[in-house]
């Protein structure tokens, strides 16, 4: 049984080590928010990707706050569940922000794990004891720039490149990358940054033997992507547009894509993440885990998530020193190689570093009954 006795919500801003451009905006720091469970003398731990403004998605952090105070906390705050499933069904009336969701499933699927001493991807039926992960490469200044950032990381292993791309930034990096690196696997990402008119400029892509096209309509398109992929050799690959399992089922019945980026907080928790899982390999559709550069905690999870069979192509969740002078974790988070070990221990296998996370707090606060 899960007991939820009380929860913690903290959050903290942590600096990027490096300049993250996309095609919606530049990103130099995360604010991060965590939410704790409590129940049985056992705590799970979840991390929030909303952020500030509403670039990628339409969620908020602002928004989330609101809703994990006012509405998700006090349905599950002194109740008991069978299970996480059972918990997360407190919540299924509520529409749409699933990501803030995802807060309160997440945890309490970390709670429940740790109360049964098994890690969270065996529970989820995952059986990989390391996960296969790539990088996701920010807009840089040149050319040149952007073969010296993807050399450097094809010599620490990493087993995919993603250059994001805009208009006006997408054939030149991707030509110069691959002319210098004719074998790699390499993928583009557009954060929907183009649209229908623009098929010649991403068609001229197809001859760079590229693994897929992410996301490059409308973030809440299905029907266009299925249009532009008529006219591609090159699968894209869907990541803001999928929100749900209904939603991987209705996109690869159409042809929008033949890829999924599986985000598990985008798709509003771990039980929802398996179900477009299986959706995707009913329809022989690799998917693989994105990132929203996540702190440790949510790290850890999406490493747990990715050991399910069908995360067949690398994920975006690289070594988390890449990210952070400190984590918000105890345990590093390295991969060798481009393999990156899953926690093993209870739970996601990782603990909250309370004494950095409390000197760097913008909040904490304590939710009871
Ligand atoms: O589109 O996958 C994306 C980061 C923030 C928001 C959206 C995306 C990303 C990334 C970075 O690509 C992935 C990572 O390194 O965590
Ligand atoms: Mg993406």
């Amino acid at each position: 049984m899960l007991r939820i006795e009380a929860a913690e919500i903290m959050i903290v801003r942590l600096p990027l080590k490096f300049r993250f451009e996309t095609s919606f905006g530049v990103q130099t720091a995360r604010t991060v928010p965590l939410l704790v469970l409590h129940g049985d003398g056992v705590q799970g731990v979840s991390e929030g990707t909303m952020e500030v403004a509403p670039m990628y998605r339409e969620e908020t952090l602002a928004g989330a706050l609101d809703l994990l105070r006012e509405v998700f906390l006090p349905r599950i705050l002194g109740k008991t569940f069978a299970n996480p499933e059972e918990l997360n069904d407190a919540l299924g009336a509520f529409r749409g922000n699933r990501m803030a969701r995802a807060m309160v499933e997440m945890a309490a699927w970390d709670l429940w794990a740790r109360m049964l001493n098994a890690p969270l991807g065996t529970l989820l039926g995952g059986r990989k004891t390391q996960v296969e992960v790539g990088v996701s490469l920010g807009i840089q200044a040149d050319e040149a720039a952007t073969v010296d950032a993807v050399r450097r990381h094809v010599e620490q292993g990493y087993r995919r490149i993603k250059l994001k791309i805009k208009p006006g930034w997408d054939e030149a990096p991707v030509r110069a990358t691959r002319e210098a690196f004719p074998d790699i696997r390499l993928t583009v990402d557009a954060n929907s940054a183009y649209t229908l008119a623009d098929s010649v400029r991403l068609r001229a892509l197809d001859q760079y033997k590229m693994t897929y096209i992410e996301q490059p309509l409308a973030w809440d398109d299905l029907v266009d992507h299925a249009t532009l992929q008529g006219r591609l050799q090159t699968p894209l690959c869907l990541d803001e547009s999928i929100a749900s399992a209904a939603d991987a089922r209705k996109a690869l019945s159409i042809g929008a894509g033949g890829v999924i980026n599986l985000k598990v907080a985008r798709v509003g928790g771990h039980a929802e993440a398996r179900r477009v899982h299986d959706v995707a390999q009913a329809f022989g559709a690799p998917v693989w885990c994105g990132g929203m550069l996540e702190g440790g905690v949510g790290r850890a999870h999406n490493i747990h998530l990715s050991t399910l069979p069908n995360f067949t192509l690398p994920g975006d969740t690289s070594s988390a020193s890449r990210y952070w002078e400190t984590d918000i974790i105890n345990e590093p988070l390295e991969a060798v190689d481009g393999l990156m070990p899953v926690p093993q221990g209870p739970g996601i296998g990782v603990t909250l570093n309370r004494d950095f996370i409390e000197s760097v707090a913008e909040l904490t606060e304590e939710r009871r009954p």
